[in-house]
């Protein structure tokens, strides 16, 4: 019996490793393109943790296995207690401590680019390019404008990452925009958004960006991306991204998806300029 339950361990491991190798070298099945500056870092602490967890798997796994194969007591050999071992708790502790420690400092340049990054606070900040509220169940963007200021220019500047930023919406003079699950942005720009929740949690996810920022109410949270160049062939207008919602919020999260389109440089600022023209003149 032991032997059944060995072989079905071994089983269990063979085929944990043949799946993630399968999906790593099947076309489609990985990870989703990189598409934006950081998405790199993201993967490689993604694949570094990836293989110190797929290592204890395989070891741990196979010492159970092992164990099991060996050990039966169909010999009629019974388990020895042992209550104190000194020097395998120094080793249970050192180890995964030392491995800690490794993640910690392996993420440390990568944490702080993406959520410490001056763009998104201090006297570095970056003026937000578009404010993004998400709500049961959609996603609501304002874009500061051909002006690149939220409302009118000249009045609040501060860019202070606080909702009256955006409060003058709509107000005459002013060239903001607005657009409804679909998120537009230029390819190759550093951009800062600045991400709002009108209700309840909610993540802003753009798998192929890499970007996943939960949204919550009462805070305004500062997040900012930028499309490779490369995601543009040349003479190509636009490509779309998913932008989904990562976090449950409701019965009608299922649908709280959109998309990202990224435009030329020149056709974004072609998109606002049209779009703030409806605006004005809607008939
Ligand atoms: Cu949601």
């Amino acid at each position: 019996m032991q032997k059944l339950w060995s072989i079905l361990f071994l089983g269990l491991l063979v085929f944990g490793v043949w799946f993630f190798y399968y999906g790593m070298t099947t076309p489609g099945m990985w990870l989703p393109d990189q598409a934006s500056t950081y998405a790199h870092d993201v993967d490689y602490l993604f694949n570094v943790i990836l293989w110190i967890t797929g290592i204890a798997f395989v070891l741990t796994e196979g010492a159970l296995v092992w164990f099991l194969f060996r050990y039966h007591a169909a010999e009629g050999r019974k388990a020895t207690y042992i209550h104190h071992h000194t020097k395998a708790e120094v080793i249970w502790t050192v180890v995964p401590a030392v491995i800690l420690a490794y993640i910690a400092y392996a993420q440390y340049d990568t944490w702080n680019n993406i959520k410490r990054n001056p763009m998104l606070t201090g006297p570095e900040q970056k003026q937000a390019m578009a404010q993004i509220v998400a709500r049961q169940f959609e996603w609501r963007f304002r874009y500061a404008g051909l002006d690149g200021q939220p409302g009118v220019a000249g009045v609040d500047d501060d860019n202070n990452g606080t909702a009256d930023d955006w409060d003058e919406w709509g107000y005459p003079g002013s060239d903001d925009v607005e657009s409804v699950n679909e998120l537009h942005v230029p390819v190759g720009e550093k951009m800062v958004f600045h991400l709002r929740s009108f209700d309840v949690l909610h993540s802003f996810f753009v798998p192929d960006f890499r970007v996943k920022q939960d949204a919550v109410p009462g805070l305004v949270i500062p997040l900012w991306f930028q499309v490779l160049e490369n995601q543009l062939e040349s003479g190509q207008a636009y490509k779309d991204y998913d932008l989904l919602c990562a976090e449950l919020c409701g019965w009608g999260h299922f649908k709280m998806q959109g998309k990202v389109r990224v435009h030329t440089a020149d056709g974004f600022r072609e998109w606002l300029r049209e779009t703030e023209q409806k605006y004005r003149d809607p008939g």
